[in-house]
């Protein structure tokens, strides 16, 4: 998810671009803003947490860009290309690491696991919104 900091800084091709040069199929798209009971149910795990109001004003503050992304180890690739949740220790060439300053203005969300990858492509798509289809360089992106 392109956050909506990413979105008001015009970072969603930068982003975008990194996804599908990568390899990785983007099988769902869109662009909204998050109600604010959608989006305590995206951060339900932060409950309790001192940052939880600010994440939950933030993130529902204008529209993110969400997707569903597929490809041989999406979920942990991802993250790898974010970069650590605070920019400052997130490395150079990820998401993070070259574009945010501070932890509350780190651009991207990405599921950390399968079951909340599960869990928030079904808070944020339909079923029908997937697309299945084949991209022309699969064959050359797997062996
Ligand atoms: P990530 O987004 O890397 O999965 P997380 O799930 O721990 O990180 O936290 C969700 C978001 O909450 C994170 O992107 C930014 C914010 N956040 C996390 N820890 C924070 C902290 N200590 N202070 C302020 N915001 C924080
Ligand atoms: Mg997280």
């Amino acid at each position: 998810m392109v956050k909506p900091d990413g979105v008001q800084r015009a970072l969603i091709g930068k982003i975008l671009q990194r996804i599908e040069e990568k390899g990785f199929k983007i099988v769902a798209m869109k662009l909204a803003l998050m109600p604010v009971e959608k989006a305590k149910e995206h951060y339900v795990e932060h409950v309790g947490k001192k940052f939880y109001q600010d994440l939950v004003d933030f993130i529902t503050s204008g529209p993110c860009v969400s997707m569903v992304i597929e490809g041989r180890g999406a979920i942990t690739a991802m993250r790898k290309m974010n970069g650590a949740t605070n920019p400052v220790d997130a490395v150079s060439g990820t998401i993070r690491g070259d574009l945010a300053i501070e932890t509350g203005r780190n651009v991207v969300h990405g599921s950390d696991s399968t079951a909340s990858a599960t869990r928030e492509i079904a808070l944020h798509f339909c079923s029908g919104e997937l697309v299945a289809y084949k991209r022309i360089d699969e064959e050359w992106l797997y062996e």
